[in-house]
């Protein structure tokens, strides 16, 4: 059920938190929009009643008007406490409290890919981040190295992802859907391509999802992709990548469990197939320069039996 993805907008919100940040913006629009229409249909007005016309004198002078004086103090006033009070009520449901509740998700950023895990579950995902609708869940978002930040523009706020601090986030989502995001702090080379997919489905989608992510990679392989798991287990591969079920169980780069089930590579860089994968296995410094992960310079047989392990871990 892939769903066309959805242009990230701050006003398509998507989640009942965007939806205060939205209104609050229009009210502001709003009210910025009948003020600059008074202060410059008034100058408009003076301008035309009061021009100089031949024969004109000087026209008397005075001060002081008490109906104009107070007109001017009071509205700014009356709009600085209505908009601090709609702000206040709009943090209240937007923000969460700093106190160290259980997080439905923990997502980490890292150069240049997200992590996440959910905790109760063995479920530990790259990039593409699924995610129940109809619950209000709570995020925490860290950082593995520099800060990073979190933003899914119809999911509501941006949030740092800081090194070594926890910061928090509700996310009540409404609509079903694909919502893109981005790293929103720029942190290096490949920044730009830092991208978050969040998969927003129903409740019962989203627990059979969690079900699959699970579970150790056990697929059926083919005797090639064999030939690809035993070269992947002599190399460093495992150092930086976890494939669970095997002794692989590195944290630096991405969990590839599930790698074959993820329809983008490369936080988003390009769709995942086997031919774009050769090119990464071959030369990652070229599809994705700066990114960290080294050059080893395989030979082809080596490259291709690699690409036919990895395509089966569904
Ligand atoms: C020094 C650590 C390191 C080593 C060693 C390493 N990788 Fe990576 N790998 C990374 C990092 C970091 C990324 C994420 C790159 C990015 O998206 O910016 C990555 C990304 C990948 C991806 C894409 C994952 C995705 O979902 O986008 C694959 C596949 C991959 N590596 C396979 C391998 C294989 C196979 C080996 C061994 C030949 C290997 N890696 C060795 C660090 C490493
Ligand atoms: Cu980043």
């Amino acid at each position: 059920m892939e769903k066309l993805s959805i242009l990230p907008s701050v006003l398509s919100p998507a989640s009942a938190q965007a939806d205060r940040i939205v209104s609050l913006t229009s009210y502001f629009i709003v009210a910025a929009a009948i003020v600059l229409a008074i202060v410059i249909g008034s100058l408009v007005y003076v301008v035309i009643r009061f021009r100089a016309k031949p024969g004109d004198k000087e026209p008397a002078q005075f001060t002081g008007n008490k109906v104009i004086e107070g007109f001017m103090i009071g509205v700014p006033t009356l709009l600085v406490v209505v908009f601090m009070y709609l702000t206040l009520d709009t943090m209240a449901d937007v923000l969460p409290p700093e106190e160290d509740t259980r997080p439905d998700v923990v997502i980490t950023g890292h150069r240049y890919w997200w992590e996440a895990a959910y905790p109760g579950t063995e479920a530990i995902v790259a990039n593409e981040i699924h995610l129940p609708v109809g619950r209000r869940l709570l995020l925490h978002i860290n950082a593995a190295d520099v800060i990073h930040d979190w933003w899914v523009p119809a999911l509501g706020a941006k949030m740092d992802a800081i090194p070594g601090r926890t910061n928090h986030l509700w996310v009540t989502i409404t609509k079903p859907g694909v919502y893109d995001g981005a790293c929103s702090e720029f942190c290096g080379t490949q920044h730009a391509w830092m991208r978050i997919k969040v998969v927003a489905q129903s409740e019962a989608d989203f627990r059979q999802w969690v079900a699959r992510k699970e579970k150790a990679a056990n697929p059926v392989l083919s005797a090639s992709a064999q030939a690809g798991a035993a070269f992947f287990s002599r190399q460093p591969c495992g150092s930086c990548h976890r494939i669970r079920g095997t002794a692989a169980n590195g944290a630096v780069g991405p969990d590839l469990t599930h790698f074959a089930s993820r329809k983008t590579m490369l936080a988003g860089l390009m769709e995942n197939n086997p031919d774009n994968l050769r090119q990464w296995l071959t030369d990652p410094q070229h599809v994705k320069p700066g990114a960290l992960m080294p050059r080893f310079s395989y030979p082809k047989d080596s490259i291709n039996v690699l690409v036919a392990y990895l395509s089966a871990l569904k």
